[in-house]
């Protein structure tokens, strides 16, 4: 069963941070009833980013994605609420934004894969990773319950 503590690892790529998309991307998670627990501005090494990437090793694409990841920073967040990693990807839209609905992130504003403006994490244990890996000092705590407000 879907949990409302789920949670899951989104990243604003140099792109977006560059096109001024930051606040809309937030805006929408925080719209959905999303509760942010983790964020920072961000200015990846190589070696961080082949660590995030690391199963895409190999990939014709891979220096490239790399060499692009690092071109500048990345907002770093982390997401908690119901069915937060399959709803990240829903509003994320399709890898391809050529394949994105309207009204997803990528379908309202990306044409190319290359430059796809957002990361979501693609299932509850890669996103334990990748908060892991992004987040090594742990994520933060309220001391009020916004569970009450959006959930039944
Ligand atoms: P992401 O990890 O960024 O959320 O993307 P994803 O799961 O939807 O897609 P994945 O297959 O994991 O690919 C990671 C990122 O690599 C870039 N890519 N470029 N040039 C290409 O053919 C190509 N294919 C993938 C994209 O930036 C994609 O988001």
């Amino acid at each position: 069963m879907a949990s409302i503590k789920e949670r899951t690892y989104i990243m604003v790529k140099p792109d977006g941070v560059q096109r001024g998309l930051v606040g809309n991307i937030i805006g929408r998670f925080e719209q959905r009833g999303f509760k942010l627990i983790a964020l920072k501005l961000v200015h990846a090494t190589p070696e961080h980013l082949e660590k995030h990437y690391a199963d895409l090793k190999g990939k014709p694409f891979f220096p490239g994605l790399i060499k692009y990841m690092a071109s500048g920073p990345v907002v770093a967040m982390v997401w908690e609420g119901l069915d937060a990693v399959k709803t990240g990807r829903a509003m994320l839209g399709a890898t391809n934004p050529l394949a994105s609905a309207p009204g997803t992130i990528r379908g309202d504003f990306a044409l190319a894969v290359g430059r796809n403006i957002c990361h979501g994490s693609d299932a509850v244990e890669s996103a334990e990773k990748e908060i892991a890996l992004w987040f090594p000092e742990g994520v933060v705590q309220y001391n009020h319950d916004l569970a009450q407000w959006i959930f039944e």
